[in-house]
């Protein structure tokens, strides 16, 4: 049925019959001139009907068509500076192939603005609008990206189970679900199951994953369902390697969100794509840096949103900076799997981007016994991780990784809250659409 998008409508056509279908997203009636601009996935195309040379029947059409309405048009093409991109089709057949219903829940003109609530009440009809749907366009190109890189650079994508019986980042912010007859829950993260792999011989693994997080946030960066892309890679000599493999990865997918120009021109927006290496700063140095601008964090506690903040704002207006690391995190705040460096701190990383985490990774802890003692010394069970820990008493090469947080990376790249860069987001208040 389809047979030009209106992208493809070009001056080159001009005389040519064309067909294209799409939602009536606005009309205007002068009399004996009706327009009507027809919206398709690639943006707008005007149709032009004139009393006494189109069709009654098509006029009248016109008239009562309800906007959002799905039509198809065949006409001609016609060169017409004044219409949008020159151009406009003077229409031979118009065929109502759905009606909308009408009043809309939401104006896709964009010419009255609806709250966040409503906009995601309908966001069937919210991902109509070009700038909404330019952010998931572009969403889509950076993990494409991604799986492109990763795959050049020797991984195979994994895909980890989501339901499980154990908790692998801590036990608070699990989703408990009924299993049978067995307590089960939504996996938090990928975390054991890649780690077990790095004792398979599938030595590099990646996942473009959901995290199930049952955290009580209700901030700008936070959800109770995340997408990430999560990564662990073998032999490696410390968190230095998995940290260049992130800054290559994350770099990449910039570079290619800051080439998408068609949707950064309807989102108004531009990227800069940073410079690698990336500066590493260590946990310690940003508590003085925040020390300094009268922020004091009692060594030992996470930097806090607004230290993260304070922080992004300082690197950003003092040094220019927008990605970097924080590196050397004290090994209390971390959990079990983590490599230690020292009594104190941990072989773990996170990647802020203008002041809010994106990612954390680290060294992870390949020895048996010290993976046992340091479950035990999180006062959980090792008897719980049985599946776990046995892969690491028949030969477990040294290894580390990371999980991205895409999400959080498109609110950054974007500067816009996190729900309006996931389809549909689930918070503690929302569970639908
Ligand atoms: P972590 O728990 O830090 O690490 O998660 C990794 C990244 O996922 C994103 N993220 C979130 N984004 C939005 N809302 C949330 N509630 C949320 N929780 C996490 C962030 C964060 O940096 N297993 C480790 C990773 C590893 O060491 O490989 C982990 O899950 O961008």
């Amino acid at each position: 049925m389809r047979s030009h998008y209106s992208s493809q409508v070009t001056h080159e056509l001009e005389d040519e019959i064309v067909i294209l279908c799409g939602w009536v997203h606005e009309k205007r009636d002068l009399g004996n001139l009706k327009f009507l601009v027809l919206r398709d996935r690639e943006g707008f195309i005007q149709i032009t009907a004139k009393k006494g040379v189109t069709g009654d029947d098509i006029l009248e059409d016109i008239n009562s068509l309800s906007k959002e309405s799905v039509i198809q048009v065949k006409g001609k093409v016609k060169l017409n500076n004044k219409a949008p991109n020159g151009l406009e089709i003077n229409p031979s057949n118009l065929k109502v192939i759905n009606e909308s219903n009408s009043p809309l829940p939401l104006d896709v003109t964009q010419k009255v603005d609806s709250d966040m609530d409503t906009r995601l009440n309908n966001r069937f009809m919210d991902l109509r609008k070009p700038g909404v749907s330019s952010i998931f366009r572009l969403r889509s190109a950076i993990i494409n990206r991604s799986r492109e890189y990763l795959k050049g650079e020797g991984f195979i994508e994994m895909c980890s189970p989501k339901i499980i019986a154990s908790a692998s980042e801590g036990g608070t912010d699990l989703f408990p679900i009924s299993y049978f007859d067995k307590e089960a829950f939504l996996a938090q993260s990928p975390q054991l199951y890649k780690q077990m792999l790095m004792g398979s011989g599938l030595d590099r693994v990646f996942e473009t994953t959901t995290y199930f997080r049952a955290e009580e946030h209700d901030t700008r960066r936070h959800l109770n369902e995340v997408s990430a892309i999560d990564l662990e890679m073998a032999f490696i000599e410390s968190e230095e390697d998995i940290m260049q493999m992130l800054e290559r990865l994350v770099v990449e997918m910039i570079k290619t969100a800051s080439s998408c120009k068609k949707e950064l021109e309807t989102l108004e927006w531009e990227i800069k794509v940073p410079q690698l290496p990336l500066k590493r700063f260590t946990y310690d140095e940003c508590l003085n840096l925040l020390a300094k601008e009268g922020k004091e964090i009692p060594w030992g506690e996470d930097i806090d949103t607004e230290g993260e903040k304070l922080l992004g704002k300082l690197l950003q207006e003092k040094q220019g900076i927008e990605l970097y690391f924080i590196t050397k995190y004290p090994l209390k705040s971390k959990p079990f799997y983590t490599m230690p460096d020292g009594e104190k701190y941990s072989r773990s990383f996170d990647l802020c981007f203008k002041g809010v985490e994106v990612s954390s990774g680290g060294q992870r802890i390949h020895s048996h016994n010290h993976l046992v003692k340091r479950i035990e010394q999180h006062n959980l069970e090792p008897e719980n991780f049985e599946y776990y820990l046995k892969c690491f008493q028949y030969g477990m090469p040294p290894h580390g990784g990371f999980g991205l947080g895409v999400d959080r990376m498109m609110m950054q790249l974007l500067d816009l809250p996190i729900k309006e860069v996931v389809m549909f987001p689930r918070d503690r208040h929302r569970l639908t659409p």
